[in-house]
């Protein structure tokens, strides 16, 4: 395995044996140079304010009902069972996620060359973009867990290597996302501030982290702090609704103890001008079904109208 040449400079130290300030975000939100695309130039500036955007009743009907069967088929596929993509509860045993269905799936992999997706990730990333990682969040009624307060960059920069916040992520409804099933919280404005965590990373750390994650997580005065500055949004949405979101932004959810399922499909897209080093604080590379590294640009792959 090629070892890529680790930058000797952090500016985002995390995973430390105490405390330290949060860290001022160096970089843009919306990079510039960006292609123009079908984010509206208000919704733009909204999404570099607040870290997040969403777009409801999205996808058609029919396109959110092939992505759930498609869900439906994996989740029951027998030869899955056991494969390491698949993540279970730790309680129930229900699946909570499965990585890598953009390889497990063709609708999925489709979409990823999609204009409505592809030219929306370039237009915020400013720059052609690659697919870090993509997963099911199946979100089970009454056993679906929570996933606690976190950064997806810290991990990704912490665990993968990601030299800066230049990625971004769609969440795709496939079910009703409700107050009250799990819909994911952020914090706005949260993705300006790096919180490094406390904590060392262990190895072999996402077999645990990915079921319950308890390093990598910001402390709580740090939570207070910003959610009493900022507040704490919540994206809810009938299915075929999509959240964007920064790769910084804080964001959580709760349990789902009710009969309805809050499944969401996450694809990470990463600039092509950010590609994953070596890790900033872990012993050893995750595996590539969570953090792909194979950082071929994506191409279109229809030249479909956006209707959102
Ligand atoms: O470790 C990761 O990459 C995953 N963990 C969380 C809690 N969100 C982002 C990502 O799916
Ligand atoms: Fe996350």
């Amino acid at each position: 395995m090629a070892m890529t040449a680790r930058p000797t400079a952090d500016r985002y130290p995390t995973r430390l044996p105490h405390a330290v300030d949060p860290v001022p975000r160096a970089e843009p939100v919306v990079w510039p140079g960006g292609p123009r695309g079908p984010i509206a130039p208000a919704d733009l500036r909204s999404y570099d304010r607040k870290g997040h955007l969403a777009v409801r009743g999205w996808l058609r009907e029919a396109e959110v009902a092939s992505l759930r069967d498609e869900v439906a088929r994996l989740t029951d596929d027998p030869a899955l069972r056991s494969d390491p993509r698949v993540v279970r509860e730790k309680r129930s045993g229900a699946v909570r996620s499965i990585f890598q269905v953009h390889r497990l799936s063709p609708p999925v992999a489709e979409l990823l060359g999609d204009p409505r997706v592809l030219d929306r990730a370039r237009q915020i990333l400013g720059s052609e973009v690659y697919l870090h990682q993509s997963r099911v969040n199946c979100m089970p009624g009454f056993t679906g867990k929570g996933f606690y307060w976190h950064s997806d960059f810290e991990t990704w920069h912490a665990e993968d290597g990601m030299p800066a916040p230049r990625a971004v992520s769609m969440s795709l409804a496939l079910r009703d996302n409700f107050p009250f099933n799990g819909g994911l919280m952020l914090i706005p404005g949260s993705h300006r501030t790096f919180v490094p965590c406390v904590g060392e990373t262990p190895a072999g750390h996402y077999r645990e982290s990915l079921r319950e994650q308890q390093i990598g997580v910001p402390g709580e005065a740090e939570i207070r702090s910003l959610a009493t500055d900022h507040g704490i949004d919540q994206f809810t949405g009938p299915a075929g609704s999509a959240l964007w979101f920064d790769a910084n932004i804080l964001h959580g959810s709760a349990d789902n103890i009710t009969p309805f399922p809050r499944s969401n499909l996450f694809v990470v897209f990463n600039s092509v001008e950010n590609t994953l080093t070596e890790p900033f604080a872990a012993p050893a590379r995750r595996p590539e079904h969570v953090a792909e590294r194979d950082f071929t640009p994506l191409r279109r792959t229809d030249q479909r109208n956006d209707r959102g």
